[in-house]
């Protein structure tokens, strides 16, 4: 690999960073990936100015980009011409990428965490995933999922009503309907709409819950079409 490719910083397990990573995969972008200790977060990011946030993408020339739905906006723009955010309807554009960022990124948790016995899978999958020091990761492994469980995934299952899988699959219902006979969101080729909600789904793919998504017909024939699109 080139000592000029542009790095990106990820947490393994992080549904934003599937969305980069989904995206330069698909462009066949030449880049560094950095998987930062995810209890040691803030000071791992404090070339961020205090973002501390993962995704980040960092350019060769030094630029730094933060926020997921901004870098694929970003990476686009210098690696491909804006060629995957350019449209000819941009309401469309703007009302499907708001509803991945906000549906999608709202369903990962609950499917990951919306039970006791998912919730323990998820944590000690994702104690193997990420670096943690030997002692944070016994810490995690324990302490984690009660938290993840007890208090977010609950209380967002709740919420909604819905069943995780259910939601998942009222979710790619919603998106496949959208696009119909097409194969993609973008038509003949996959878009950035497309990316982003594949790399919202591809997050799940680690884990066993994945399962649950892969009886939804046209939301799995849609997912394997993006998939042969990327270079990995
Ligand atoms: N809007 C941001 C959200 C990024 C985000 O919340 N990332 C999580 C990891 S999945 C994180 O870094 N959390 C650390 C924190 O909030 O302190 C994006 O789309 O990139």
């Amino acid at each position: 690999m080139s000592t000029t490719s542009p790095t990106l910083h990820l947490l393994h397990t992080c549904p934003f960073c599937w969305k980069i990573r989904s995206l330069a995969e698909h462009l066949g972008i030449d880049y560094k990936k950095k998987q930062i200790n995810a209890m040691r977060m803030k000071k791992e990011l404090k070339f961020t100015d205090g973002w501390n946030k993962v995704p980040v993408w960092t350019e060769n020339t030094g630029e730094i980009i933060v926020d997921s739905t901004p870098i694929m906006i970003h990476i686009d723009a210098v690696y491909n011409n804006g060629e995957m955010w350019a449209t000819h309807d941009e309401e469309r554009r703007d009302k499907w990428m708001e509803w991945a960022d906000t549906k999608l990124s709202k369903a990962t948790v609950p499917i990951l965490y919306g039970t006791i016995g998912s919730a323990l899978k998820t944590t000690t999958r994702i104690s193997k995933l990420e670096k943690f020091g030997f002692f944070s990761k016994r810490l995690y492994a324990w302490a984690g999922f009660p938290i993840m469980w007890g208090i977010i995934a609950k209380k967002r299952v709740k919420n909604d009503g819905r069943k995780p899988k259910k939601l998942w699959h009222d979710l790619l219902t919603d998106f496949t309907n959208e696009f119909g006979v097409e194969s993609f969101f973008g038509g003949k080729e996959p878009d950035i709409v497309d990316i982003a909600a594949f790399g919202y789904m591809r997050s799940i793919s680690p884990f066993p819950q994945f399962s649950l998504l892969e009886d939804h017909e046209a939301g799995m024939k849609w997912y394997r079409r993006v998939e042969q699109t990327l270079n990995i």
